[in-house]
């Protein structure tokens, strides 16, 4: 029977990597026997906004509750819709009300791609942020009083829950218990943040209890961000709230030379509702309509989708075609951002290419 995708491309370069998230997953599916049904909508985009003056209609959750699984762009465009209306009219609903409450982001130094940091290669950078995805610092709880005037006031709360919390930290735990060096890092900010930080602290010690084969250690966030640049090969899994997991996510890639390659998933770990698969990068409208952006975290976010659907096998031939197409490093096929004068189109194909054999 056919993997039903549902497929969202979003705004700006979303819309430019998401035909090569496509062309990669087809011929993957080809050589491993994958039935892949993809249904294409228009609505999470800030065109659609416009037109309807809302990101998604009243009946998305009914459209999408029923595929296996959601391939996602990237979403904002700051010029047409206010970036805190399209992203809390669009992902960060599917985020919730699909309870999506692990974004699984691995930072890999892929060979080919020179490192900012100086003498790393690959090998050296390899780990996962486990950012929690469903509460934290993006509440819309709070709220302005006295608006317009001197006394002006403005409030968000941080919700923190102990099954939000204990939920992220098990499937961090247990994560690094399948990774060779078990050692998991905890992102925390509890000198400054004296409720809700030292909450998180307190049950990632709990938790520890239960991992005595774990090594643990924790860093305040200032230190940590530090530490990504310093000594990123210190790290093997992160876990942090839903604005530090963010952060850290699109630093770790950095640090391997662009965040254009860094792949998420966003998971219902229990299959009650489908995940959501999409690059960390955004829709980074100052490049958009030029067919340069990298394709790779939306081919990537591919892989992880298939293993994510009990394919392994075919998700490991794609992140290793990826490998190989970097590691030719014809500039001819690389986008600019790894070097090369390519397009986004010339390195999906390339990657397509590969699979094909
Ligand atoms: N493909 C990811 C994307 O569109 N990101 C836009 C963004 O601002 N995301 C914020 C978040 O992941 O919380």
């Amino acid at each position: 029977m056919a993997h039903r995708i549902a497929v969202i491309a979003g705004d700006g370069i979303g819309t430019e990597v998401m035909p090569e998230g496509i062309r990669v997953l087809e011929a993957a599916a080809k050589r491993f026997n994958i039935d892949l049904a993809f249904t294409t909508f228009e609505f999470g985009s800030c065109d659609y906004y416009l037109e309807h003056g809302k990101m998604l209609p009243d009946d998305w959750f009914d459209q999408l509750k029923g595929f296996d699984a959601l391939f996602y762009g990237a979403v904002g465009w700051p010029d047409k819709v206010p970036d805190h209306i399209s992203l809390w009219g669009s992902l960060l609903q599917f985020r919730r009300q699909f309870d999506q409450y692990i974004n699984l982001r691995p930072c890999r130094l892929m060979p080919g791609i020179k490192s900012p940091l100086a003498g790393r290669k690959p090998g050296d950078i390899d780990f996962y942020v486990v950012r929690e995805n469903t509460e934290g610092e993006y509440s819309s709880v709070g709220g302005k009083m006295y608006e317009g005037t001197e006394r002006e006031i403005v409030i968000q709360e941080t919700v923190m829950s102990r099954t939000g919390v204990d939920r992220v930290l098990k499937y961090a735990f247990d994560l690094a218990q399948t990774r060779p060096r078990k050692k998991l890092t905890s992102a925390t900010k509890s000198n400054g943040i004296s409720i809700t930080m030292p909450y998180w602290d307190e049950r990632v010690a709990e938790m520890a209890k239960q991992y005595p084969e774990i090594a643990v250690d924790k860093f305040h966030i200032d230190i940590l961000t530090a530490n990504f640049v310093l000594h990123p090969d210190w790290f093997d899994v992160v876990v942090g709230s839903n604005l530090f997991g963010d952060i850290l996510s699109d630093l770790g890639p950095a640090c391997t030379g662009t965040i254009g390659v860094a792949p998420s998933a966003n998971i219902n770990p229990e299959g009650k509702f489908p995940s959501l698969f999409e690059p960390v990068h955004g829709s980074a409208p100052d490049i958009a309509g030029q067919g340069i952006a990298n394709p790779i975290g939306q081919i990537w976010s591919g892989a992880m989708m298939l293993e994510h659907l009990g394919y392994k096998e075919a998700g490991d031939a794609m992140v290793e075609a990826i490998e190989a197409v970097l590691s030719e490093g014809d500039s001819q096929v690389l986008t600019r951002d790894v070097g090369g004068q390519g397009t986004t189109e010339s390195l999906g194909n390339a990657i397509a290419e590969r699979i094909r054999g």
